[in-house]
């Protein structure tokens, strides 16, 4: 296994400038035969006479340049590819290979899902099929033929216009298709097998009118009708915001069940993992909906932020997935509620991204190096470098945003660049001094900030004082990091909770300790500060619950109305755990009660923002925020103050739950999907006992025999999922035995119970192992059960170690099938080193015997490796 450097970086010695493709599917294998024109970089610097192509679990056939076969004197294969030796500065290169989809489990590459033909070439996928330059910075025109049997593989598609189709002998067809843009070859495509597809039609502001189609396996055509509508909203949405017309004739989506990522962006040929395109209202819950809007929408801004202009290498990754995942945000922002995004997108950050950089993975949002490109699909590049973007537009406002959003399509279109660039087109189309900005491309770590306040009542003045510093990440230590550029957007609150008026409601802290003044304040302001979440930051907690409570129930802004509920209960949830760990009584704050009271009985506010803000934050979260982390003290204090709020609350809640009842047809507006959210919060409270009272267990059985949708139906199996109650039971069975035959809502029902709190969990969840409902083979199964078993907090960290053994086991076993899967399995380890002795050293043997497991992938071999370090 060897390390990539990004200072390594070098132009490719030659270019390819077109491709042509024949691929000849068979019943056990599939022949690869490639033409490919080759002409010498002018850019390049190297005097080399020998050229590598990258070429992984490839048999060779044959090889030819300029129409002769190439004598054994001219090549050499090598472990990860082919070298050719003494090529001329333009040649044609003719290659076939022999490959076999259905041994390939690794789900990269071309491979069979449910037996059909499908590809996943990002990263570095391509190589699998032929020997070529399997990097970003390569941009050929492809032209690929596909044959196949006609009754295995009705449909064959690739990138971009079908150019033609016919008949061959002994039952067999084919179809050529070509894409007119020059691509990397991590965005070619190729799916082939036995589907439908549904169609529709989008006018684009030209007025080209593009044939839009989902292919799915003709079971599931009921089930497009969200998808397509989501794609026909995100092609006007980009058009409207950001000026982008989709460039082909055609739009096609392909649904498929095994896929190791969410969905990939090639060009005209999206392929989907089926969770985000599938979607009914019996089997799909509302966060299933925006799931499937929110993806179907990033990958469809990818065409532009992506495709038309792509990474230079792989270090440049959130170039087009930070740029990206900001475009959906504020596509689902724009078509929902925006505060909630904006929560939604919080909470992932902070439980998530805020984890990965305090541990052994931290890395920059422009990673430095990588062993395995793989493991840097990250939430740091994807949504850390999504707040990226957030700032220089929070920084260059919305106008000057879109300015430098033109002149980077003006620069770049049709070519493969850099972040560098990307900041270079904002600052110079805005005016805006960026160089110190860039340090959040470089610098890894969560920022930190202190914050101290002064009220000057004979001055009438008001000073903050804030400080920022970043801890040490892995070889970035903290002495040698520079102050980021930071934009704070606040407000000062008066004691009647108005907004008082200021000139600026944006401060900008650029040094490592920054005093702002204010005049004419005429009494002590209550401080909102980081509106909005304007910057990807920890805040050292400095305002009383009192304080809290008056910005949840004053705040402006929406967004930290709901921060302060989530900071309030936060330290309510800290401070018990604490005094559990000190054996004394646990007693729940007034302050906090009346908050929640307070909520409850809000008649007025969004329900959404309500619901929201009776979620209490998760465990995973809150571990991050202990000195060393007691899994079982943060479990039971969590447990406490629900089950408090619950008893002395209990009227309260049943008011909430039935004056929020479904009366009507299933809508997704947010209006409705507020209510669902805020009923099924208050549910999960009335059942938040082991043992619940009948009358709400009686309740929520009605609920979920008359639920007329997923949202309604799952709230139930969920909160009753921790119970220790015969109804669990009865409704897991009753729910299995009416869903069995549908994947999507049977990876449901996995991730109940293997997030359930109950002391059995790891027992069913080795016992569902070997059920029929279960798949190994199958990402979205292992993710739903094993991946959810390790976000399961207290289960996981059980005191024995015995949760530590098992995803071991299941982490050696994959990383032989699936290493990204594998490898992703790793994580729950990774901050082995913030827990009890006792823990640590269980942990640690776990991936020690990880890492001794022969063969290990590089996948798994870097998070292992960088854990242990
Ligand atoms: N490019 C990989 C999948 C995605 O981010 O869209
Ligand atoms: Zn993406």
């Amino acid at each position: 296994h060897s390390t990539i450097y990004r200072k390594d970086y070098r132009v490719p010695d030659f270019l390819i400038t077109d491709l042509n493709l024949n691929f000849i599917l068979g019943k056990k294998d599939c022949v690869v035969k490639a033409k490919s024109v080759f002409q010498r970089n002018q850019e390049a610097k190297s005097n080399s006479n020998e050229l590598f192509l990258n070429g992984e679990n490839l048999e060779l056939l044959f090889v030819a340049v300029d129409g002769s076969e190439l004598p054994a004197s001219r090549y050499r294969l090598e472990g990860k590819g082919m070298v050719l030796i003494d090529m001329p500065d333009s040649f044609v290169l003719e290659v076939s290979t022999r490959i076999y989809p259905d041994k390939n489990t690794a789900l990269e590459g071309l491979y069979r899902s449910s037996g059909n033909f499908c590809t996943q070439c990002e990263a570095e996928g391509f190589r699998k099929i032929t020997y070529y330059l399997d990097r970003p910075d390569v941009m050929a025109r492809f032209v690929t033929r596909i044959e196949g049997d006609i009754v295995d593989c009705p449909v064959l598609l690739s990138n971009g216009n079908l150019v033609e189709e016919g008949m061959l002998e002994g039952g067999r067809h084919f179809a050529v298709w070509e894409d007119p843009f020059p691509k990397p070859c991590y965005l070619f495509a190729l799916v082939a097998g036995d589907l439908i597809f549904i169609q529709d039609e989008f006018t684009t502001c030209s007025g080209r009118r593009i044939d839009l189609r989902i292919y799915v396996e003709a079971k599931n055509r009921e089930k497009c009708g969200h998808a397509m509508t989501s794609l026909k909203k995100s092609m006007a949405w980009d058009e409207e915001v950001f000026g982008l017309e989709y460039d082909l004739d055609t739009y096609m989506i392909v649904a498929v069940d095994d896929f190791n990522m969410g969905a990939m962006e090639n060009k005209g040929l999206n392929v989907f993992n089926s969770k985000y395109v599938l979607a009914s209202p019996e089997t799909a819950t509302d966060q299933d909906y925006l799931g499937v809007e929110g993806v179907i929408a990033h990958e469809y801004f990818h065409n532009w932020t992506g495709n038309r202009v792509t990474c230079r290498d792989w270090f440049q990754l959130s170039l087009k997935e930070g740029l990206t995942v900001f475009r959906d945000q504020e596509f689902s922002s724009d078509m929902n509620s925006r505060p909630v995004q904006r929560i939604e997108d919080v909470r992932v950050l902070r439980s998530f991204q805020f984890r990965e950089d305090s541990g052994p993975m931290a890395h920059s949002v422009r990673p430095d190096s990588y062993l395995e490109i793989n493991n840097f699909y990250t939430v740091t590049v994807y949504n850390k470098g999504a707040e990226v973007i957030r700032m220089m537009h929070t920084l260059l406002g919305a106008e000057d945003f879109r300015k430098g959003i033109d002149l980077y399509f003006k620069r770049h279109d049709g070519q493969a660049v850099t972040c560098d660039d990307f900041v270079s087109a904002m600052a110079t189309a805005s005016d805006v001094d960026l160089d110190q900005f860039k340090l959040w491309y470089s610098q890894a770590g969560t920022p930190e900030l202190t914050v101290t306040e002064e009220w000057d009542v004979e001055g009438q003045r008001y000073k903050v004082t804030l400080s920022q510093r970043c801890p040490s990440t892995p070889s970035q230590s903290m002495e040698d990091k520079k102050a980021f550029h930071i934009p704070i957007s606040f407000g000062l609150l008066d004691s009647n909770g108005n907004d008082m008026e200021l000139k600026n409601a944006l401060l900008e802290l650029k040094s490592a300790e920054e005093t702002f003044t204010f005049e004419g304040i005429h009494e002590k302001p209550v401080l909102s500060l980081l509106r909005g979440f304007s910057a990807p930051v920890k805040v050292e907690p400095w305002q009383s619950r009192e304080q809290l409570a008056f910005l949840m129930a004053n705040d402006s802004d929406p967004f930290n109305r709901w921060d302060a509920s989530f900071r309030l209960s936060e330290s309510v949830i800290l401070e018990l755990t604490s005094v559990l760990q000190q054996n004394r009584q646990a007693v729940l704050d007034p302050l906090f009660i009346d908050a929640v009271r307070r909520i409850l009985t809000d008649r007025e506010s969004d329900k959404s923002l309500l619901g929201m803000a009776l979620s209490l934050p998760e465990e995973n979260y809150l571990a991050q925020q202990m000195k060393v982390i007691d899994p079982d003290n943060l479990h039971l204090a969590r447990r406490f103050v629900r089950r408090e709020l619950a008893n002395l609350l209990q009227a309260e809640f049943r008011a909430v739950w039935e004056g929020n009842t479904n009366r009507g047809e299933y809508e997704l507006t947010s209006e409705a999907m507020g209510r669902r959210r805020l009923q099924n919060v208050a549910l999960s409270y009335l059942l938040a006992g082991e043992r619940p009272d009948q009358s709400d267990v009686d309740m929520a059985m009605e609920q979920y025999e008359n639920g007329n949708n997923m949202t309604d139906v799952i709230a139930v199996l969920s909160a009753m999922s921790h119970c220790d109650i015969p109804e669990r039971g009865e409704l897991l069975q009753n729910f299995y035995e009416k869903w069995k035959d549908d994947v999507l809502v049977m990876d449901k029902w996995l991730i109940l119970q293997a997030s359930s709190s109950l002391p059995s969990t790891l027992a069913s969840v080795k016992d569902l192992m070997h059920h029929p409902a279960f798949s190994i083979s199958n990402p979205n199964k292992v993710r739903s059960l094993i991946g959810a078993f390790g976000g399961n907090h207290v289960a996981f960290h059980n005191s024995k170690g015995e949760g530590y053994c098992f995803l071991a086991d299941q982490i050696i076993d994959l990383d032989s099938r699936n290493p990204q899967i594998a490898s992703r399995l790793t994580t729950p380890f990774s901050t082995w080193k913030r827990y009890d002795t006792v823990r640590q050293k269980l942990m640690k043997a776990q991936l020690q015997r990880i890492a001794e497991k022969e063969g290990l992938s590089g996948d798994v071999f870097e998070m292992v490796r960088r854990s242990l370090d």
